[in-house]
């Protein structure tokens, strides 16, 4: 039997050891899957939608221990933690109103009437990073289990607590048994099986790119569905035009949010050349400002880094040689802490421009005009969020339509609303999740013509 200890980042105390599930438990739990998928997909829409309604509510009653349990393992602030565990119960709400609109169409055809289903895809394998356990699983586990799958969930073996949780929450609210299933374990072992096993039909999988087109090339030999949220490298550009202050004041939460930990973080700030230095300027009392320090007080706003494998990783994009414009602070003593750190970078090419830190260390560079913004912007094999920051509306469209990213937004750091899509162009993803079509990533399109 294989454990892991799940450590406090903020303390690096051991908060509890778990057993790893093995290969063959990860088989049998497939199975139980599957089993269990015979009669999920058939209950009858209003019931499973009371169901997912229950289970929301139970998340509801259960917020604030959900909540503390992230702040234990991921070290995330209270105030983000009980804003994830919102996030789950809202996402469930949203779900529950599925299993009544799953519409399909009627076409005109000659002869008879053709209609079309949206059928379930059968057992769905869920893959889970460390850096948001709980909203990234339930946009995946949500839509699915509405649109009549029934769901693996492999959390990160870092934070597999909130997880655990989720599944005995929605035992407590009445899903039936093996209809949805956490398996605390490796990648390399339960990932693994999710991609391999034939009664897995589908694999949304979030975290580093490198692994996800792994996922992708072995989904591939059974043309195994798949959905990508992969990582980023998105910029904030900031027009001289631009409410200054306001553009300056935020700057530091759309990329030092979660400790930079995220893919949506910003984490190139875009300068047009002619307000630079007035952007340092106001940049360097927020980035200052920003409180730093124990993640379960009520007035702190980052937390450290999740483990001192990836604080070295974070560490080593900020070299001898490079130019640090300023940085904020970090407590004493135990915890994978990191500063908010500001670099100016020398070339296009330096690593901290091309490779996503997912960290909170952020880049400053300059821009001249708007095509330069653009181009700038563009220059990476990313391409998930971004921020835009004028007062001219024509040129938050023109430049909203040009960036290549999937979520993009003017004037605030906004990434993700359960109710519109989110997801990734080029290397940052495939496909899209939440928004209204959430639920037609997990079923497939079957026509039927009746002849009359
Ligand atoms: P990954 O190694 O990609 O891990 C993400 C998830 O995939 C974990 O649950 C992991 O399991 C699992 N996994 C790993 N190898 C697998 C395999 N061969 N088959 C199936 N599943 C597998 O990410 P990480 O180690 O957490 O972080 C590394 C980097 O990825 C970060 O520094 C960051 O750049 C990026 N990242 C991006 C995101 C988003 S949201 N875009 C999220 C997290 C990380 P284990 O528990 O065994 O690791």
């Amino acid at each position: 039997m294989t454990t892991t200890q799940v450590v406090n980042p903020a303390t690096e105390q051991v908060v509890t050891t778990l057993e790893l599930v093995s290969a063959a438990e990860t088989d049998a739990a497939i199975e139980r899957a599957q089993r269990a998928g015979v009669d999920w997909r058939a209950v009858a829409p209003g019931d499973r939608a009371r169901l997912l309604r229950r289970f929301a509510e139970a998340v509801d009653a259960n917020l604030e221990q959900l909540a503390q349990l992230e702040v234990a393992n991921a070290g995330h602030t209270i105030g983000n933690a009980r804003w994830e565990a919102g996030n789950v119960r809202d996402v469930l709400h949203f779900a529950a109103g599925i299993p009544e609109r799953l519409l399909g169409n009627q076409i005109p055809v000659a002869g008879g009437v053709d209609i079309t289903f949206h059928e379930p895809l059968g057992v769905v394998g869920v893959i889970v990073p460390w850096n948001f356990p709980m909203p990234i699983a339930a946009w995946g586990f949500g839509p699915a289990l509405a649109a009549g799958n029934t769901v693996v969930l492999k959390p990160a073996e870092l934070t597999p607590l909130t997880a655990i949780r989720l599944g005995e929450l929605a035992l407590e609210a009445g899903v039936p048994e093996g209809v949805f299933q956490v398996l605390p374990g490796k990648g390399s072992v339960v990932g693994q099986r999710f991609v391999t096993h034939p009664a897995v039909r589908k694999v949304v999988f979030t975290g580093s790119t490198e692994v996800g087109k792994e996922i992708m090339a072995g989904c591939a030999r059974q043309v195994k569905r798949v959905t990508l949220e992969l990582g980023g490298k998105s910029a904030n550009i900031v027009f001289a035009d631009a409410d200054l202050e306001r553009a300056a004041a935020t700057a530091p939460y759309g990329v030092f949010d979660n400790a930079g930990q995220d893919c949506c973080a910003r984490s190139r700030i875009l300068v047009q050349r002619s307000v630079f230095d007035r952007f340092l300027e106001l940049l360097e009392p927020a980035v200052r400002g920003v409180r730093v320090g124990d993640p379960a007080a009520e007035s702190t706003e980052m937390g450290p880094l999740i483990s001192a494998a990836h604080r070295a990783r974070v560490a080593s994009f900020v070299e001898p040689s490079t130019k640090v414009a300023f940085t904020g602070t970090q407590p004493d003593g135990p915890g994978f802490w990191y500063p908010p750190t500001v670099v100016l970078p020398d070339a296009p090419s330096d690593r901290v421009l091309t490779e996503e830190v997912f960290g909170p260390v952020v880049a400053v560079v300059p821009f001249e005009d708007e095509a330069d913004a653009v181009r700038i912007a563009n220059d990476t094999e990313y391409g998930l969020s971004g921020s835009i920051w004028t007062n001219d509306v024509g040129r938050a469209l023109r430049v909203s339509r040009g960036v290549e990213a999937g979520n993009l937004s003017v004037n605030s750091h906004s990434s993700v609303r359960y109710w519109t899509p989110f997801g990734g162009f080029k290397q940052s993803g495939l496909g899209r999740e939440l928004g209204p079509d959430a639920a037609l990533a997990f079923t497939e399109t079957k026509n039927v013509f009746i002849a009359t």
